[in-house]
C-alpha cells in the first residue's frame, strides 16, 4: 500500500451538540440546531405536544408543538420541530431543528432550554465538521459552505455553489484516479518483476502531462476566483476637497459620506463595500493629504497613510476646476503601479482645458490609466467601474463556466502537486528506476488529497472550520 492517509471517519468527540443556525436578530423564524446521538432524547425533552413524541416519528417529518424549559417547566415559545435521522441529515448524524419565532430573547431562552436537556454548546463550523468527518460533503465543499455564506456579490456567490456542487472536489478525483492507476501499474511492475512488464515510459510521461496541464490551467484560475471569493480593499486618496467623499458616494450610489466645500472635511477613514463588476470591492474615503492644521488632522492624514499603504488598488483624485497642484505630483509620485488616476469634476470645466489638464496628467503620471468622472452627475463612474474590474481581474472580467480555483490553500495545494509532477517528468527523462517516479507521484497525491480532504491533517482540518460561524 502506497498510500498513508488520514482517516476521514475518524473519531471525534461525539456529544450531541446545539446552536443557534439563523442570524441572531428581530425576523420571523430562528432556529435552533441539534446534532448529535442524544437529538432526539433532547427532543422529547424540551418539546411538548399533545400528539408528538419526537423520537417515534420518521426522518423528514414536521410537529408543531411547545417548546418548554424543563427546568422551570415554562413554555419558551410555540415552534415546528423538524427530525433528520442518520444518515440523512446535514451531518450524517440524527439531527432535529427547531423553528422559533426570531427574537433574540426567544431564540436565546430557547438554547438555554436544549443545554438544560442535555446538548453541548457547538463550536464554530462543528456541525459543518462533522458532515465532513462523516463523509456527507469533502473539505473543498465544507470550505464552499463557508464561501456561500460570506458571498457578498452574485459572481462570489455563483462560485461558492459551484464549488459546493463538488465542481473542483470532481476534477482533483479525476486527476487521483489517474495517478492512482499509474501508480498501481508501477507497484505490480516492482512487485512481481517476472509476471507484469514495466510501464512504458514514454506513454507515462504523456499521461502525467496531461495532468500537469489540467493543473496548470486550474492553477491559472486562481488569482482571478481568489478576487471573486475574498475582494479586494480600494483605497480613495488625494489632497483635500478635490472630491474623494463626493466619488465613494457616487460608487455606492448613496450618500454616505459627508460631503462639503471645506477642505478637511474627512477626518477618518469610512469604509463601504461596494459589487464592482461582481468583485466585492472595500472602498476607504479618507482625509485629504495635506499639512494638517491641528491634531485630529494629523491623525486622519496618519491614517490616510497607512490605507493607502495597505490598499489592494489606490485611486488618486485629481479636481480638473483646479487643475494639478505641487501636492498633487507628489501624490503621483509616491503611488504603486496599481492605481488609477480619477479626474473629478469634469462637469465644470469646457472640453479645450480637460484636454490640457489631462496632457498635464500624462506628463506627470506617464502610463497610468486615467479616467476623466463627474461624481456630481455620475459621468464616467461606470467607466471607472470597467476600469477598476479591468485592473484587478488582468482584462478578463466576469466568470466563465468551469472549474474556478477561488481559495488561496487550493491553489498552493495544485502548485505543491505539480511541482511533483514536473519531478516526476524529469525522472522518466533522466530514465532513473520506476520506484523514483512512484515517489514523486505519490507526493503529488497527497497535495491533490488535501484539497479535498483526504489527506489534510487535523490541524488543517481545525484550522479550516475554526473560521466558520457558530450554528454552521
Ligand atoms: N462640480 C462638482 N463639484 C464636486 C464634484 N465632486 C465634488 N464636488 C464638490 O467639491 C467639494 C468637496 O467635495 P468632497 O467630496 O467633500 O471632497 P473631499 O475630497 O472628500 O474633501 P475632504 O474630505 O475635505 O478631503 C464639495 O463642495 C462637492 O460638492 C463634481 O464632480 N463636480
Ligand atoms: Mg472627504
Amino acid at each position: 500500500m502506497y498510500l498513508m492517509t488520514t482517516n476521514s471517519s475518524s473519531d471525534y468527540d461525539i456529544s450531541t451538540i446545539a446552536a443557534i443556525a439563523t442570524a441572531v436578530g428581530s425576523c420571523g423564524i430562528g432556529v435552533i440546531r441539534i446534532s448529535g446521538p442524544e437529538a432526539f432524547a433532547i427532543a422529547d425533552k424540551v418539546f411538548k405536544s399533545a400528539s408528538v413524541v419526537p423520537s417515534q416519528k420518521p426522518s423528514h417529518t414536521v410537529h408543531y408543538g411547545t417548546l418548554v424549559d424543563t427546568k422551570s417547566g415554562e413554555p419558551v415559545d410555540k415552534v415546528l420541530l423538524t427530525i433528520f435521522r442518520a444518515p440523512s441529515s446535514y451531518t450524517g448524524e440524527d439531527v432535529v431543528e427547531i423553528s422559533c419565532h426570531g427574537g433574540i430573547v426567544t431564540l436565546r431562552k430557547a438554547l438555554q432550554a436544549v443545554f438544560a436537556a442535555g446538548a453541548k454548546p457547538a463550536e464554530p463550523g462543528e456541525f459543518t465538521k462533522r458532515a465532513f468527518l462523516n463523509g456527507r460533503l469533502d473539505l473543498a465543499q465544507a470550505e464552499a459552505v463557508n464561501d456561500l455564506i460570506k458571498a457578498q456579490t452574485d459572481d462570489a456567490q455563483r462560485l461558492a455553489l459551484r464549488q459546493l456542487g463538488g465542481s473542483l472536489s470532481t476534477e482533483v478525483s479525476k486527476l487521483t484516479d489517474v495517478l492512482l492507476s499509474i501508480l498501481s501499474r508501477i507497484e505490480a511492475a516492482v512487485d512481481f518483476p517476472e509476471d507484469v512488464e514495466e510501464p512504458d515510459y514514454h506513454e507515462l510521461a504523456d499521461e502525467i502531462s496531461n495532468i500537469a496541464g489540467v493543473i496548470d490551467r486550474l492553477i491559472s484560475t486562481s488569482d482571478r476566483g481568489r478576487i471573486y471569493r475574498e475582494g479586494i480593499s480600494l483605497a480613495i486618496v488625494g489632497r483635500p476637497n478635490v472630491g474623494k467623499s463626493s466619488l465613494l458616494n457616487a460608487l455606492l450610489r448613496q450618500t454616505r459620506a459627508i460631503v462639503t466645500a471645506v477642505p478637511g472635511t474627512t477626518r477618518d477613514v469610512i469604509e463601504e463595500t461596494i459589487n464592482i463588476r461582481g468583485i466585492p470591492v472595500v472602498a476607504a474615503d479618507t482625509a485629504g493629504l495635506r499639512e494638517a492644521s491641528d491634531e485630529v488632522e494629523r491623525i486622519g492624514v496618519e491614517l490616510t497613510e497607512r490605507t493607502m499603504a495597505a490598499a489592494g488598488m489606490v485611486l488618486v483624485v485629481l479636481d480638473a476646476s483646479t487643475g494639478i497642484t505641487d501636492d498633487d505630483r507628489d501624490i503621483l509620485h509616491r503611488i504603486g503601479t496599481t492605481s488609477i488616476i480619477v479626474l473629478n469634476k469634469v462637469d465644470v470645466v469646457s472640453e479645450d482645458s480637460l484636454q490640457e489638464i489631462l496632457s498635464d496628467i500624462r506628463t506627470e503620471a506617464i502610463g497610468r490609466i486615467v479616467v476623466p468622472v463627474s461624481a456630481a452627475t455620475g459621468e464616467g463612474i461606470e467607466d471607472l467601474e470597467d476600469q477598476i474590474a479591468d485592473m484587478v481581474l488582468g482584462g478578463h472580467a466576469g466568470v466563465p463556466e468551469g472549474v474556478f480555483v477561488t481559495n488561496l490553500r487550493h491553489k498552493q495545494a495544485l502548485i505543491d502537486a505539480r511541482e511533483s509532477l514536473s519531478r516526476a517528468l524529469e525522472t522518466i527523462e533522466q530514465e532513473m528506476p520506476v520506484d523514483f517516479l512512484s515517489v514523486d507521484l505519490i507526493a503529488a497525491r497527497m497535495s491533490l488529497g488535501e484539497i479535498t480532504g483526504e489527506t489534510a491533517t487535523e490541524d488543517l482540518i481545525d484550522r479550516i472550520f475554526s473560521d466558520f460561524c457558530i450554528g454552521k
